[in-house]
């Protein structure tokens, strides 16, 4: 925890109900707003750099915060008023009239969610609705959104840190009982080794680069980086494993093999806090690391550097990312992960463990307070009964016992057992696998509501769109990759009638409850919630990971998870003398290399895809900012000259990019970055829409998580 003792009083009044909402005459987003400097969270990635209005330039600027001490930020943080004060604001609400979407009263919009929730509900049963909960907004907007779903009878609710780490957190709560970051910031940097795999913390988490790995490297860290692309991050790296994209197991398990071969294991280690190192060791006895290196598509000599170095380091500490995650065998290549990191004895010690660099601002956040379909507010699981009995005292109302539905799951049943969905703040129809199977089951939907600031790919699909508050507008609370709990505070008044998302969302939920006739059950405030902090009051009773924080302890600090009540600070590294479900020992499990899903034909190509520095996402933000459109203007198709000479495709061409399940068109960036056989793109821009080529089945078995690095494709000149 770092406190912030000159925390000035603030005016609470900043509530929802307090929000400035526009009159039927609101004028675009642009005029007649106020703007004032208050220190906010980056809405971006989930580093967490503190921001806020500069008056002089009309820009964000850095202050100094738990993250960003000396208030860096990177381009994007700059840029994060650009989205604020868009043109293309959403600033009324939007119904659906004989097919096309138009302008109506608030109260009409409200009138058709509930009466359209509530026949589902009588209709259907509440398992006919999906919520989908935004990584992208506060702690409060989604405890209130969870309850909602779950006090309406239904655990169908998820974020899309199912799309993200979801693989991660499952592999990592199985073996130490929590899935968080096992360090901290701060701790890592006296790391002798990183080895980081799949990831591009270069680019994607910028001031965790700059301020924490980067001078660590200049004082003679080593770096170990298994990624099929050479990035930003791989200029920094003394060893680059270029694995194969689906590869990742035999890697990994070429890796503990080694240590094991050349007696690089840490025996004291293994005997105090681990269990299953003989059957760990007779699977690892088979491996053969030059046919594994083979295989992974990497040099063996350097595949067993790689290992003395991590091995032999006193302090080694792993960084995770997308390129481990999003595979259908996203959770077993961290369990292969997890395994070296054990026989090293890399864990519970300080510049060690295992660290997903989490993704949105609040990612950590959403899952934290129950965004997730099988577990309750502080990740108890929903078929606890203990944990259920103890929520329902707080709420009068029993959570659902039966996990819920994922995100990708949901979608495949609309129309079917999904009749109606609500979708706060993310934008599916771009970003999950399968894009066009995606927007053709919105369509089948008997209900869809979309609480955005866009008119996005997705709203283009729904019922009702309500105009949110942006990150500036609203106040609450966030938590970054490093488990620190942060304050947002309003910068700017809301543009034309655009709502609190808070106030939309507990508005919705009391007049549901009223009409479904649950509201008398309701205890406490119910819904009835007058100020964020008033939310976040109820949040920690819940959430015994939280129970200790409160507002006035954040201030313009951090409080870090777990802070368990009557505690005076949080705890910084985990793990270290019990895990996190309370074992003196974490189990080692053996892993079996699963080979990628899509089989390579002849002539095809692997597209793996992924992140640039300049935009965000499903770019619903970035590429409505003129600042980094202009830095970052198309996608481009990385291609290996050898795969371009044999498709006779030169730098800057347009090609086609095509497999079973769509086709789309965009230019090459011929480099030797990308490993000869694998092509990447981004998935920022709606065209070329890059998730029509990704798939949706399999699914990782454990987490569900889609496959968004390996697909089959073939390309050719237009
Ligand atoms: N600038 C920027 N920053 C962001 C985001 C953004 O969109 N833009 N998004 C945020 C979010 S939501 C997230 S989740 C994080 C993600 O942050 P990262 O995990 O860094 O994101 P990615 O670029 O998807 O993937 C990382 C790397 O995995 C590599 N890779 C691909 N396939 C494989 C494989 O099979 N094995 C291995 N080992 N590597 C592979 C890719 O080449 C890529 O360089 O970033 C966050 N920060
Ligand atoms: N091919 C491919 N696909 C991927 C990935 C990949 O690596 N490759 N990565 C996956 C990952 S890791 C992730 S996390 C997902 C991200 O998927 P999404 O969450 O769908 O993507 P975002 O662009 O972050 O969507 C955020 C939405 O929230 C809105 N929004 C932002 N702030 C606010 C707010 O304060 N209030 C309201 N009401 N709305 C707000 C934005 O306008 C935008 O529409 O994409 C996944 N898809
Ligand atoms: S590093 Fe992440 S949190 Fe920090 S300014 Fe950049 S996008 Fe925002
Ligand atoms: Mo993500």
């Amino acid at each position: 925890m770092r406190d912030t003792p000159s925390e000035e009083s603030e005016s609470d009044a900043d509530g929802p109900d307090a929000a400035t909402d526009g009159g039927p005459d609101a004028a675009a987003p642009t005029e007649d707003r106020t703007f004032r400097p208050a220190q906010s969270v980056c809405p971006f990635c989930g580093v967490g750099c503190t921001i806020q209005y500069a008056e002089a330039s009309g820009k964000a600027t850095g202050t100094k915060g738990p993250v960003n001490r000396r208030g860096e930020v990177c381009p994007k943080g700059v840029a994060a008023f650009d989205v604020v004060d868009h043109d293309d604001r959403l600033t009324q609400p939007l119904v659906r009239e004989s097919g096309h979407l138009v302008t109506a009263p608030w109260d009409e919009a409200i009138d058709r969610v509930v009466a359209g929730v509530a026949d589902i509900v009588e209709t259907h049963g509440p398992d006919a609705l999906g919520f989908f909960a935004s990584s992208n907004c506060t702690n409060e907007e989604n405890y209130v959104f969870q309850k909602l779903a779950r006090v309406l009878g239904t655990n169908n609710v998820d974020n899309c840190a199912r799309l993200c780490h979801s693989s991660t957190v499952a592999a990592m709560s199985a073996r130490f009982g929590a899935g968080a970051m096992t360090n901290t910031l701060d701790d890592l940097g006296e790391a002798d080794t990183f080895l980081v795999c799949g990831a591009n913390p270069a680019e994607q988490h910028p001031i965790i680069f700059q301020s924490y790995l980067g001078p660590a490297l200049k004082d003679g860290t080593t770096m170990i980086h298994v990624d099929p692309r050479a990035t930003a991050t791989t200029r920094h790296a003394d060893v680059h494993l270029p694995v194969e994209p689906g590869y990742d197991i035999p890697l990994l398990n070429a890796m503990t093999t080694v240590v094991f071969e050349e007696g690089l294991e840490d025996r004291a280690f293994l005997a105090e806090r681990t269990t299953g190192v003989e059957d760990l060791r007779a699977h690892l006895a088979e491996v053969d690391v030059d046919a594994n290196a083979d295989l992974a598509g990497v040099d063996p000599d350097d595949l067993r550097e790689a290992a003395r170095t991590y091995a032999e380091a006193d302090q080694a500490a792993a960084f995770t990312g997308m390129g481990m995650s999003q595979h259908h065998c996203g959770t077993d290549n961290v369990h292969a992960l997890l395994n070296l990191a054990l026989v090293t004895g890399n864990v519970g010690k300080r510049g060690t463990g295992v660290n997903p660099l989490r993704g949105q601002n609040n990612v950590q956040g959403a899952g934290d307070v129950g965004a997730l379909p099988d577990v309750l507010p502080g990740y108890r699981e929903v078929t606890d009964g203990a944990a259920r009995r103890e929520t329902a005292a707080v709420w009068g109302v029993d959570p659902p016992g039966e996990p819920g539905l994922t995100e990708v799951e949901m979608t495949h049943r609309f129309g079917d057992e999904i009749r109606g969905a609500f979708v706060f703040g993310e934008n599916p129809a771009m970003t999950e696998p399968n894009a066009t199977r995606v927007r053709d089951s919105f369509e089948k939907l008997d209900l869809c509501v979309v609480l955005d600031l866009f008119e996005t790919e997705t709203a283009e699909h729904a019922d009702v769109v309500l105009p949110g508050s942006a990150w500036a507008e609203k106040s609450g609370t966030v938590t970054n990759t490093d488990r620190q709990v942060m304050r947002m505070r309003e910068n700017a008044d809301l543009p034309g009638e655009a709502r609190q998302d808070l106030t939309v969302l507990t508005e919705i939920a009391r007049r549901l409850t009223e009409r479904l006739g649950v509201a008398a059950d309701l205890a406490g405030p119910g819904f009835d919630f007058p100020t964020p902090e008033s939310v976040f009051a109820e949040l920690t009773d819940v959430t015994p990971i939280y129970a200790g924080m409160s507002y006035e302890g954040i201030g313009h600090g951090s409080q870090r998870w777990p802070f368990p009540a009557g505690a005076d600070e949080g705890v910084g590294v985990l793990h270290t003398q019990t895990f996190a479900n309370g074992e003196a020992t974490a189990p080692l499990v053996p892993i079996e290399h699963v080979p990628p899903a899509d089989d390579l034909a002849d002539g095809e190509l692997v597209l793996t895809t992924g992140r640039v520095l300049q935009h965000f996402n499903s770019g619903a933000l970035t590429r409505r900012s003129d600042t980094l459109t202009r830095m970052y203007r198309e996608d481009a198709l990385q291609i290996h000259p050898d795969d371009a000479e044999a498709r006779d495709i030169s730098d800057g061409d347009r090609v086609r990019v095509w497999n079973d399940r769509k086709e789309v068109a965009v230019a090459v960036d011929v480099t030797p970055a990308t490993r000869r056989g694998t092509v990447f793109m981004t998935f920022h821009f709606a065209d070329p829409l890059v998730n029509a080529l990704t798939s949706d089945d399999p699914l990782d078995p454990v987490a569900k998580i889609p496959e968004y690095k390996h697909s089959a494709v073939r390309v050719e000149p237009i």
